[in-house]
């Protein structure tokens, strides 16, 4: 299969580049180097140091024989997107390329600007160039969790049944999303659905909760494979910034009681689930929606085990309960459906202390690297 990655230089995208290419799929990519910048501009780097592009792509060419086709441009660029895809003509697209923080897109106006323009016109480019340069390919797209929001009652995949004064029909769940990031995801996946039914697209929507870890089953042994590790508050998820937490032996920060409970999964799961995606491509005019998760957990939870496990790797870790920044329903019922990519094949199973005390490990010979970034590990933004 020939499968272009947008946002193949990030946490996900580079990760899934040699996963696809180690199972024998021909891998292109297109980045802007936008997350390299914007954790920069929040005055932090990578836990794991990452490599440039140039030695990222010899990497990639020594390990599997073939080299990575790369375009640098941004999804805004329109014209050049469309050229990309005529030249390429992929069988799919993996959608990674989006500016990926809630914390990022409160900061203030600018920067919920920044993030839905990002998000929401290069996606709304990326569907019009794809009718216009491809439109038999899969669209293989990144959605969130985080668009459900926390309603009070199970969460299924994308659609449900309901029954309104005596009629029936399958209509979108609602989105009840909690940053202006989330809500740029809510506008994409309305833009997706409607390609799918007006220009026949076949779309795969995932809604994707946190991802953690630092490696996958497929990571070759040489660093200029290893993916960035983010800690400061925009671009560190809740694991990735608790195991850096424990190993500068900083205070694990719980925002408000740590009841919010969210769906997560180890980054080899998530690129096995997109594969299985992948390899199961929907119909013309199709757009089906998958959640992805292992488990859910709550915050509170996740801290535990990371507790638990630095401990036992000999540093004590503490756990503190900070004022909450967001604002967000801490207790809260919490039941969402991951059925479709069961039925596919995947097999959750609870992999979290293993993958927590794997990062562990991975991390703390970086130790004195993450130390003087030890600021970051505050929040400072206010959602209200
Ligand atoms: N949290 C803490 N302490 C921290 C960081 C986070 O208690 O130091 C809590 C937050 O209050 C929140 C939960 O952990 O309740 C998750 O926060 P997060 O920063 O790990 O994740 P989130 O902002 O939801 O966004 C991340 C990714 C985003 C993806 C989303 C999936 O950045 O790209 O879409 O996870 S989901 O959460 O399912 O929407």
């Amino acid at each position: 299969m020939n499968v272009l990655i947008l946002g193949v230089d990030g946490y996900l995208g580079w990760p899934l580049a040699q996963w696809l290419a180690a199972a024998g799929h021909t891998v292109c990519g297109v980045d802007n180097f936008l997350r390299r910048k914007a954790v920069q501009e929040m005055g932090s780097i990578s836990a794991i140091p990452i490599a440039d592009w140039a030695d990222r792509a010899s990497a990639f060419e020594a390990c599997y024989s073939r080299p990575i086709t790369f375009y640098e441009t941004s999804l805004l660029d329109y014209e050049r997107l469309v050229a990309i895809l005529g030249e390429m003509v992929p069988d799919a697209i993996v959608h990674l390329g989006e500016i990926p923080s809630a914390a990022y897109s409160m900061r203030d106006a600018e920067h919920a600007a920044l993030t839905q323009h990002n998000n929401v016109i290069g996606s709304l480019n990326l569907l019009w160039a794809m009718r216009a340069a491809c439109p038999d390919a899969h669209l293989l797209k990144l959605g969130t969790m985080g668009e459900y929001g926390t309603p009070n009652i199970a969460i299924p995949e994308g659609f449900f049944e309901v029954e309104f004064r005596g009629r029936k029909d399958i209509l979108p769940f609602p989105r009840q999303a909690g940053s202006i990031y989330h809500l740029s995801k809510v506008h994409d996946s309305h833009n997706a659905l409607f390609a799918a039914k007006t220009w026949g697209l076949r779309i795969t929507d995932v809604m994707q909760g946190v991802v953690y870890g630092t490696r996958t089953d497929r990571t070759p042994p040489d660093e200029r494979f290893a993916t960035r590790l983010d800690f400061d508050e925009c671009f560190g998820t809740a694991i990735n910034r608790f195991v850096c937490q424990a190993v500068i032996d900083c205070p694990l920060t719980i925002y408000g009681s740590g009841s919010q409970t969210r769906g997560f999964l180890p980054l080899s799961d998530s690129l096995r689930c997109l594969e299985l995606a992948l390899l199961n491509p929907p119909n013309r005019g199709e757009y089906r929606v998958f959640n992805q998760f292992e488990y859910t957990y709550s915050i509170s939870a996740l801290a535990d085990v990371v507790k638990q496990e630095a401990t036992a790797l000999g540093m004590p870790a503490q756990i503190e309960h900070l004022a909450n920044p967001r604002s967000e329903c801490e207790e809260h019922f919490y039941q969402p459906d991951r059925e479709h990519l069961v039925r596919l094949g995947y097999e959750p199973h609870d992999h979290l202390t293993q993958v927590v005390r794997g990062m562990l490990e991975d991390v703390r010979v970086h130790r004195s690297r993450i130390e003087p970034y030890a600021q970051n590990m505050r929040p400072s933004i206010q959602w209200s």
